[in-house]
């Protein structure tokens, strides 16, 4: 029987080492929970790195059984790959590229070469397992040659490919040295997606500026083969997210921090990875920026700041971390009173009961990425904001920002745009919230992460059929 095998870097389960062994733990990802339906059922499979080195093969096939259980095929990666192919040409060549970032991209042969060798191993690693028939889903920027890879081995598979980082305009990408064989295979999917209409753009611009290929409606000739590439906006399970912030315990955990805060105070919440896409410091300055000139608010507003740990061995976010503690430091140490902090910032994450709790909580959510290719913590909040208050500040360069434009959408550079629509978030009325927010609810809860699913695989049996006619007209 045909199957449908996802393939992403990372699996959606994480191993780690512990004092007791290896540890098992589910990775909390939007990916996780809208696919959960697809790799669990039959025979269908999810394959990728579980995300530690194993060098040892006992450790490796107590892996290999465990994830077995649970529908998932590890690919093992080296030391030398994971420095090179994930930390090296992915992280550090494709990652800021693809966000508009260039002088943070390095160039360097032997990671190219790593890149093309891990997605080689990915592409042996699906061919133990898939047969011609099989329906074969590729994820994101690590995998970006996979899809020819598997065209060539398995000529008449289904392969579908998604993208979950901006896909960059023309300009970024004909500074990428390895430009064309990038695109070639990406070019080997049945079908491309995007989660705006402008990446999908700025895809198909490049194809036909570096290759050579133009499009028809999304169409794309690839020598014999018909390519579809369209826009699919990611959503999430908005019904977990509502329920969790509606649970006695968010309810419960709200209160005690309500608390603490103080019953008068705003609260504006942030969310994001350690990463130089984010806008952290820019959102700081605005911040500042608002406490300087509302006086009024002093005493009567906190940011609450979460960001999670991520990459901070890699010298530009390691730096980018200092600019932040300097940040806070200074601002808390201006304006800082013993009954108030304007500033609550947390370096770690949290469990997902505190942040629901957290998205109860917050008065403003400040979403303000340089760049990002959907970000889905703006569509968390709103599901969570079950009592219809609340207010959503956007950055303009979010790719939610597409769906969600009764959101208070800013330019994140405009830091005095942000410090004025922060300022009018503050003061917003409920009725007007209450607007707002409902008509981004109905958006969210129609698009949810299930649907995206439904609606790509849909568009990938259709291009398939398609390819059929077309080939025996
Ligand atoms: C890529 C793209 C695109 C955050 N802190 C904690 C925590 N989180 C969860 C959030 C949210 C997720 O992490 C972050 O959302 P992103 O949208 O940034 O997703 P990524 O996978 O990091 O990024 C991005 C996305 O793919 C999907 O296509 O939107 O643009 O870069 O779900 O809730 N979760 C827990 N504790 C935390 O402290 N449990």
């Amino acid at each position: 029987m045909a199957r449908t095998i996802i393939v992403s870097n990372r699996l959606p389960t994480k191993v780690r080492r512990t004092d007791e062994g290896l540890a098992f733990a589910p990775s909390e990802g939007g990916l996780a929970t809208g696919l959960g339906a697809v790799y669990q059922q039959g025979d269908n499979l999810w394959v990728g790195w579980p995300g530690t080195f194993l060098a040892d093969e006992a450790e490796q096939n107590q892996v290999i059984e465990q994830l077995a259980n649970d529908h998932m095929r590890p690919v093992f990666l080296t030391e030398d790959e994971i420095r090179d192919y994930y930390e090296g040409f992915s992280n550090e060549t494709l990652w800021p590229t693809f966000h508009y970032f260039p002088q943070y991209a390095v160039y360097q042969p032997q990671l190219w070469a790593a890149y093309q060798a891990v997605n080689r191993k990915f592409c042996q690693a699906v061919l133990d397992v898939a047969g011609p028939d099989d329906t074969i889903w590729v994820h994101d920027y690590q995998l970006l040659l996979l899809p020819q890879l598997l065209r060539e081995a398995l000529p008449q598979s289904t392969i579908g490919f998604f993208l979950h980082i901006p896909f960059p305009s023309y300009e970024l990408m004909r500074v990428l040295p390895w430009n064309r064989q990038l695109l070639h295979g990406m070019l080997g999917a049945d079908l491309l997606g995007f989660h705006t209409y402008g990446y999908m753009r700025h895809f198909l611009s490049s194809v036909n500026r570096l290759l050579g290929h133009s499009n028809q409606n999304g169409m794309v000739e690839v020598g014999q083969r018909t390519v579809l590439v369209d826009s699919f906006p990611m959503g999430i399970d908005y019904d977990k997210y509502a329920t969790t912030a509606a649970s006695g315990e968010a309810r419960r955990l709200e209160q005690e921090y309500r608390q603490a805060i103080g019953e008068d105070v705003h609260v504006v919440l942030s969310i994001d990875r350690l990463d130089y896409t984010k806008g952290i410091a820019e959102r700081l300055r605005a911040f500042e920026l608002l406490l300087q000139t509302s006086p009024e608010l002093l005493g009567k507003v906190t940011l609450l700041m979460l960001v999670v740990p991520s990459r901070d061995q890699v010298e530009q976010y390691k730096q980018l971390k200092e600019e932040i503690d300097e940040l806070v430091g200074r601002i808390n140490g201006d304006y800082r009173t013993i009954n108030w902090t304007p500033i609550q910032y947390f370096y770690r994450s949290f469990p997902p009961e505190e942040l629901a709790a957290l998205y109860r909580l917050a008065d403003v959510a400040l979403i303000t990425p340089m760049r990002d290719g959907m970000n889905l913590v703006a569509k968390e909040f709103v599901a969570s904001k079950t009592e219809g208050r609340g207010v959503l500040i956007l950055s303009e360069r979010a790719g939610a920002a597409r769906e969600l434009s009764d959101a208070l959408v800013i330019n994140p550079t405009d830091t005095e745009e942000v410090a004025r629509t922060l300022h009018r978030a503050l003061h917003m009325p409920p009725s007007e919230q209450q607007q707002y927010l409902a008509s981004m609810q109905a958006v969210v809860r129609r698009y949810d992460v299930h649907n995206w699913v439904e609606v790509f695989m849909n568009r990938l049996a259709y291009i398939k059929i398609k390819q059929q006619v077309m080939a025996t007209d």
